[in-house]
């Protein structure tokens, strides 16, 4: 096999990089490691920046995102028992967020890909590429017991943190960063009503918890647990009971309560490997850095690290200037570091810290008061929660 582009990952980074260059006539090929059925069943993030919005509008797979989203002007800060409103669209100049979730947008990317006729191979097997230091890559991998070579150009590694891609550079040319955080978030999805209209991030002495939603009968739940701890050991009324506490009174009185249709522990990292380019080798998304959830940028990162790789590889193949490639790394890491900042401002914000004194968690406080009290500092959560420009 032959492309222009060998797309390793069938996520949101890599279906969104294969219908951009689509759009613009180069030639791609996705490899996943999974199948189709397991990449739609991973229940991830929700909240869409007008950013990836747009990017989606562009490939043309934005008319579901149109009719279900959900848009959002705001979300409420609920600490001290009171709830306190961030007005996004006052304090930004009219931009919002937009809900509605991941396995929905990855759905509409590859029905969009199948129709366009642009090769998927799912369930391969031994992923590798290779000679990316040269002019003539290759990825192999195995599917149904046969080996198989795709030759390309360039490789796009888009195959999120545990990919083979970021694994494959020599380690001397990469340099990490990173911070692993001291708890993880149980994570319930239920059919059930959302407490609010709105998302409410939570920061209780008992731990962060988040009310968010996937449609007006769908919700989402989080709560800051242990890190040696199990989804198994939390019942559904466990997961109800520890929410209702960490809420205030009336938003308690107010959550509606169901069986969960998925509970599961996420540990919570910041991370950057840089540079973002090997040779012929190009990370975008989770594979090149992980930010915790709490200021939902992961998703978004992705997206914008594959605006700017698309518009790159658009000029070299059409234009024959590599004056793009040779700018992608540092273009995209100059937004991945303000995206960690605010993700790991917002994490440190609202999250118990088992090594925290009392002098920590009231400087944690003194900032949330400081925070709700002042036009200036709100305006700078907003304009990082509804996305920095690209
Ligand atoms: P993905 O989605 O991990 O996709 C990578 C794909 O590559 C495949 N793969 C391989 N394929 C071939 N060969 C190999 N060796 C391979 N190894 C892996 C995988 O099977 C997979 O299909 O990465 P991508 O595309 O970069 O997308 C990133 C996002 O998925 C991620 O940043 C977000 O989900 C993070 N995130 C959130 N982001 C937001 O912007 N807003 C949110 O509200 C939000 N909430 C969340 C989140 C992530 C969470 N978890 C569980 C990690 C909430 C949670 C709970
Ligand atoms: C979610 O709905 O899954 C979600 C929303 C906001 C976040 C993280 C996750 O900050």
């Amino acid at each position: 096999m032959r492309t222009q582009v060998a797309i390793i990952g069938s996520g949101p980074a890599g279906l969104l990089l294969g219908q951009l260059l689509h759009k613009a006539g180069i030639d791609t090929v996705i490899i996943e490691r999974k199948s189709r059925d397991y990449v739609l069943s991973r229940i991830r993030a929700g909240v869409l920046e007008q950013g990836m919005v747009r990017l989606l509008e562009q490939v043309g797979a934005a008319g579901r995102l149109h009719a279900e989203g959900l848009r959002h002007d705001g979300f409420d800060l609920l600490f001290g028992g009171m709830r306190h409103h961030v007005d996004l669209a006052r304090l930004t100049g009219g931009q919002h967020v937009t809900i509605y979730g991941q396995t929905e947008v990855t759905r509409d990317l590859m029905d969009l890909r199948e129709a366009s006729g642009a090769a998927t191979v799912f369930e391969a097997e031994d992923v590798a590429p290779h000679d990316f230091d040269r002019d003539r890559p290759s990825v192999t991998f195995v599917r149904d017991g046969q080996a198989q070579r795709l030759d390309c150009d360039v490789i796009a590694g888009c195959d999120g943190y545990h990919g083979i891609s970021r694994a494959s550079i020599p380690e001397a040319a990469l340099q990490s960063f990173e911070r692993v955080y001291p708890f993880g978030w149980l994570g319930v999805l239920a059919e059930v009503p959302p407490v609010s209209h709105e998302l409410i991030y939570a920061g209780d002495e008992r731990g962060f918890a988040l009310c968010s939603m996937r449609s007006s009968h769908r919700s989402r739940y989080y709560v800051q647990c242990s890190l040696d701890d199990h989804a198994e050991n939390w019942s559904d009324q466990r997961f109800w009971g520890e929410l209702r506490q960490r809420l205030d009174p009336a938003t308690a009185e107010a959550l509606v309560t169901g069986p969960s249709i998925e509970k599961a522990i996420a540990p919570l990292r910041s991370f950057v490997a840089e540079p973002m380019r090997f040779g012929r080798l190009f990370l975008a998304g989770d594979a090149a850095h992980i930010v915790p959830p709490t200021g939902a940028k992961g998703l978004n990162l992705a997206a914008s690290d594959v605006h700017y790789l698309s518009q790159a590889l658009i000029e070299h193949f059409t234009e024959r200037s590599s004056a793009g490639i040779d700018a992608y790394s540092a273009k995209a890491l100059a937004r991945v570091w303000k995206a960690e900042r605010f993700s790991w401002w917002m994490t440190s914000l609202l999250h118990h810290f088992p090594e925290n004194g009392a002098f920590a968690r009231r400087m944690q406080r003194a900032e949330l008061d400081y925070l709700v009290s002042s036009d200036h500092a709100m305006a700078a959560l907003a304009e990082n929660y509804v996305g920095l420009p690209y």
